[in-house]
């Protein structure tokens, strides 16, 4: 993590809470930690604009929920392309890490104080570090090599339905569609084990987009107190048909809680637990095939549980309308249809402004 950056962030986030002063209603919990989406409303005629970065760490791979080498992987991990001409009988690549940044923009729109439109887009930066042994069989190692692909992801389009309103609980529900303008179909060159160089459509984790209309539905609940506030929230996306590549991928489930705590009307802390799941791919993409776990339909699986910490800033006087938030989130378990990269930590900066 870059520690001038964070410096240069700190020190914006600190002088924009002593410039500020506080006026009466604006409180910084008012909106949830800066990792949960769609967990506030506007009122009748409000805007709100968003850019969140979100940058996650996967280092290391686990089978389950342990950890295994790469050596083991290429020995003992069974390759499902095996019998087809030159595939050997396990996997023989394996990612070594991976880093994905993702640049959120969010546009929030009231028509009513019932209602709230929200749509989102985001673009995409990914890399994947990766040792190639080689041949068939056996531990030595041929080489390394880094794939890497950036664009536009799916674009997202949602109403949030108030269901209760008062100055202690909030309740609304979340109905929308995802629009498949991310792309399913990007290349990069590999190393493959008989040490050539072609440049082949990426495995599904590469990919930007899911290829398909997916329905989102979802449930957010949010409770003030003086001082203190919480809430709970699940969200989903379906995967309801195929791609054009002929597979979809697996349905996605957050389950988050939060609590938070006011310093000052507009400075808040927060933690936060997450439960996410995320299924197997069904289908299989006939361009993406190699001895690699990525590229496998069924080691995509993901269930984890994340722990976060965050404080959220809210600005008054000539900021009027400005929020700053920073989540940091951490793994403390998971499960995955291995062998599949281990998360490691995510990083989540966020500016809104109300108009
Ligand atoms: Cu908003």
């Amino acid at each position: 993590m870059n520690k001038t950056i964070l410096a240069a962030i700190a020190a914006i986030l600190t002088s924009v809470c002593l410039s500020a002063h506080a006026d009466g209603g604006v409180r910084a919990d008012s909106h949830a930690p800066i990792g949960v989406m769609a967990e506030h409303m506007h009122k009748t005629g409000e805007w709100m604009l968003s850019y969140r970065f979100m940058t996650m760490d996967m280092q290391g791979n686990l089978q389950g929920s342990d950890s295994i080498d790469p050596d083991t992987i290429v020995t003992t991990e069974p390759n499902r392309f095996a019998g087809m001409p030159g595939m050997p009988p396990t996997l023989r690549v394996v990612p070594l890490d991976m880093r994905m940044d993702m640049h959120m923009f969010g546009l929030m729109y009231a028509p009513s104080d019932k209602v709230t439109l929200m749509f989102m887009s985001n673009y995409l930066q990914k890399s994947m570090k990766h040792v190639t042994y080689m041949g068939g069989t056996g531990t030595t190692v041929l080489g390394n090599f880094e794939t890497k692909s950036s664009g536009w992801g799916d674009t997202s389009a949602s109403a949030m339905i108030s269901l209760v309103s008062s100055e202690a609980a909030k309740v609304h529900a979340i109905v929308g569609v995802s629009l498949p303008t991310g792309s399913t179909d990007e290349e990069d060159e590999i190393l493959t084990p008989m040490n050539m160089r072609p440049t082949v459509r990426l495995p599904y984790p590469m990919q930007l987009g899911s290829g398909t209309y997916d329905p989102l539905l979802g449930l957010s609940y949010s409770g003030f107190a003086d001082r203190f506030s919480w809430g709970a929230q699940w969200r989903g996306t379906f995967r309801t048909s195929n791609n054009d590549d002929r597979y979809r991928l697996g349905d996605e489930h957050r389950l988050t809680g939060w609590f938070s705590a006011l310093f000052t009307d507009l400075v808040s802390g927060s933690i936060r637990l997450e439960r996410y799941t995320r299924d197997n791919i069904s289908g299989i993409d006939p361009l993406i095939m190699a001895p690699v776990q990525t590229a496998d339909p069924d080691r995509q699986k993901v269930e984890r549980t994340d722990i976060g910490v965050g404080l959220n800033f809210a600005a008054t006087g000539a900021m009027s309308g400005w929020r700053f938030a920073i989540e940091y989130i951490v793994p403390i378990q998971q499960d995955l249809d291995g062998p599949q990269l281990e998360t490691d930590s995510q990083l989540i900066l966020g500016v809104q402004r109300s108009l």
